[in-house]
């Protein structure tokens, strides 16, 4: 809808769930065809390995994004932390744009924050010390060098690794830390904080040196969709019912 900003996050699109594919497909046509803007904070996709991956789904989300683009909205994408490797050529293809994580936007004049929401997890040390590893540069132009079948099973390795590591990890540490939510918060001047990968969907409201702070999580697409939406005067986060739900 036009005068409308969207915002979604974590589809971990994968070849195995084509549902998930199937309802992005139908939300960019039905709801982000004539907004103003989408916004996709990270983890469109289960698993990135490299703009050279010639998988076909892949294919059909980039086509949607572009045709979405060239029917007149701007797509923005961030990085989460499965897909950290979407890179340029990807970009190029999708006629999206990849932005920092944080990036602060203007929302119909309101500074808003955005993030994936990873690095809020500072509890989450061992997480934290991982993540510091697989964002250098010069490790991930190594990777990328590796055959695709390679980067695979590294990767496949990888979420094996972590599904026995996040087993032994409290709520509360996969969770925000408050303190660096205050931090970030504080650092860019903003009032608003829109982010995703806890796969909490809520909307969190306190008050900060006699100021209305928010921050608002979006949900997964494993079940159904989430989406917040934008206009000038109000905002509404929603989940989406997919069929057979
Ligand atoms: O994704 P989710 O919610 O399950 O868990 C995350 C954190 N885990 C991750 C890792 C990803 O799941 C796996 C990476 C897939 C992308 C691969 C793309 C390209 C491959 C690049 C190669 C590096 O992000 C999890 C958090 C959780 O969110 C909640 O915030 O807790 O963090 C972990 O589990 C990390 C572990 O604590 C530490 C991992 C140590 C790994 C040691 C390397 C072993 C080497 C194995 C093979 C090379
Ligand atoms: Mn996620």
């Amino acid at each position: 809808m036009q005068g409308e900003t969207l915002f979604i996050s974590d589809l971990h699109l994968d070849s195995d769930q084509p549902e998930i594919q199937q309802q992005l497909l139908a939300f960019i046509e039905q709801d982000a065809k004539g907004s103003d803007a989408l916004y996709i904070l990270g983890d469109l996709f289960e698993v990135w390995l490299g703009d050279d991956d010639d998988n076909a789904d892949h294919q059909r989300t980039i086509d949607a994004l572009k045709q979405l683009h060239s029917d007149g909205t701007p797509v923005y994408i961030l990085h989460g932390n499965r897909d950290f490797l979407l890179g340029e050529q990807f970009a190029q293809n999708a006629h999206c744009s990849i932005l920092p994580d944080p990036s602060v936007i203007d929302l119909y004049g309101q500074q808003v924050m955005i993030m994936h929401g990873d690095l809020l997890c500072s509890d989450d040390v061992a997480y934290q010390a991982f993540r510091q590893q697989i964002r250098n540069p010069q490790w991930q132009a190594q990777f990328l060098q590796l055959p695709l079948a390679q980067r695979k099973q590294i990767a496949e390795d990888l979420r094996k690794k972590s599904q026995q590591e996040t087993q032994g990890k409290t709520m509360d540490i996969m969770d925000v830390t408050q303190a660096t939510v205050d931090d970030f918060m504080q650092q860019y001047a903003v009032h608003t904080l829109i982010h995703g990968h806890t796969h909490r969907p809520d909307i969190h409201t306190w008050t900060s040196k006699d100021e209305r702070m928010q921050r608002i999580v979006l949900g997964d697409w494993y079940t159904q969709g989430s989406v917040l939406r934008w206009d000038r005067n109000e905002y509404h986060l929603q989940s989406l019912d997919r069929k057979g739900h």
